[in-house]
């Protein structure tokens, strides 16, 4: 449904009977099937959609772009499945004018994810998994097409064109790819439809999140640059990078709907609605998804000693009625100076009658790091006696000398193995 009504304002275009708008919503990266340490999460995904329902109804968004990693996994599991089919079907109900355009990302299977578009082409949904689909989608508003996608999924080398030319060939095969397919929309464009384009890629320039998204494309050319799509291009909706962000005032990054990894805590994860007047760009918002779940990593700032760690642990305030699919995922941070065995049993005690998720205990020892070849004075390993190797180990990891009972159970084990191996040699 396009939204013409009592606010449209009389454009410098009077000669046309009225202004053409078109609504996009742009997101990606939901990773359907995600598991955090073994946790899933179901919950945060149910209530993302339905924000986004609510998002796509009051908007009155014409078509959503979803820019890759649909799935977590190329192999999903059948809830993640039921998830996206049951998704698709309300959206329908709820805005059945709804267009809707999936790519496939480096994380999902491109012939598995696109199995599914011949049927729900029938419900105004495309799904494009490899560049040998037909990558040229037209949107529609209320009044019939009003826009054109060049919905180009995450390439794999093999999806580039052998002598694309000029230039490092993975930037040009990429570059090739694109022009191919909005060479087509602009040979079948209105003059106000507008030229989108969509993409699972990293661009020069953007920011990666810590742990939670693969270099792809492979080698120190994956990264590719903004130029990439022309100047007539109105609008670039990208996936890959969770972290949403601007690349140009064109070209953005919607990021992931929840965190994915505990860095990504402090994301403003968010969808973006883009409008267009007469095929221009003429708005976008952001607008933020509520957490559903909470993450804490203590302590926030960094790696704190294990005392302290396990007072603030003590210390976190946590709704006791929340259900189990809402219990906040925790996270110690914990700078060792000696060796602590007994770490994950003192600090799940600590956490024992709290309704909480232990995702992860980060360890960082207040050591000296670096190769043992490394310290001065420079000495062969076999000058060395087992117990001066263990030392020098000790003394990366932990500060002080390690105690009489550790050496001794050293000895005890360094005993058994020169046992053995002389066995062995009889
Ligand atoms: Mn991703």
């Amino acid at each position: 449904m396009a939204s013409v009504g009592a606010g449209a304002r009389v454009s410098i275009h009077a000669a046309l009977p009225m202004t053409r708008r078109l609504t996009l919503c742009h997101t990606s990266d939901w990773h359907l099937g995600h598991t955090l340490a073994g946790h899933g999460r179901e919950a945060e995904h149910a209530a993302f959609l339905d924000f986004l329902l609510d998002v796509l109804e009051r908007e009155s968004v014409d078509a959503l772009l979803v820019a890759g990693d649909v799935y977590d996994s190329a192999n999903p599991p059948a809830s993640a499945q039921a998830m996206l089919y049951a998704f698709l079907a309300r959206a329908r109900r709820r805005s059945p004018a709804l267009d809707v355009v999936m790519i496939a990302g480096n994380h999902d299977s491109p012939g598995r994810l696109s199995a599914a578009d011949p049927i729900l082409r029938a419900i105004g949904v495309r799904v494009i998994g490899t560049a040998r689909e037909d990558m040229l989608v037209p949107v529609s508003d209320a009044a019939g097409v009003a826009g054109w996608v060049a919905a180009v999924p995450f390439l794999r080398p093999s999806d580039l064109p052998r002598h694309p030319g000029e230039g490092d060939p993975i930037v040009a095969g990429v570059r090739a790819r694109y022009r191919a397919v909005l060479d087509a929309a602009r040979a079948r464009r209105g003059p106000r439809d507008a030229l989108v384009a969509m993409g699972h890629c990293h661009m020069v320039d953007a920011t990666p999140s810590e742990l939670s998204e693969r270099a792809i494309l492979g080698g120190p050319q994956q990264a590719l640059p903004a130029d990439l799509f022309g100047d007539d291009v109105e609008y670039v909706a990208l996936g890959h990078l969770h972290l949403a962000q601007a690349v140009t005032e064109r070209v953005h990054y919607s990021g992931s709907p929840i965190p994915l990894s505990l860095p990504e805590e402090t994301y403003p994860h968010q969808v973006r609605v883009v409008r267009f007047e007469d095929g221009r760009l003429a708005e976008q918002r952001a607008h933020r998804v509520p957490r559903l779940v909470d993450v804490h990593r203590v302590p926030r700032e960094g790696p704190a000693p294990l005392d302290d760690v396990l007072a603030a642990l003590a210390a976190l305030a946590v709704d006791a009625d929340l259900p189990r699919e809402r219990w906040p995922f925790v996270e110690a941070r914990v700078r060792l100076t000696a060796p602590a065995p007994d770490l994950r049993a003192r600090v799940e005690a600590a956490l024992a009658d709290k309704p909480v998720r232990l995702v992860k205990i980060g360890v960082e020892h207040a050591g000296a790091p670096g190769a043992l070849a490394d310290r001065a004075p420079r000495r062969q390993l076999h000058d060395l006696t087992v117990e001066e190797v263990f030392r020098e180990a000790y003394a990366r990891k932990y500060e002080g000398e390690p105690d009489a009972a550790l050496l001794a159970a050293f000895h005890e084990v360094a005993d058994a193995a020169r046992r053995a191996l002389e066995e062995n040699a009889s």
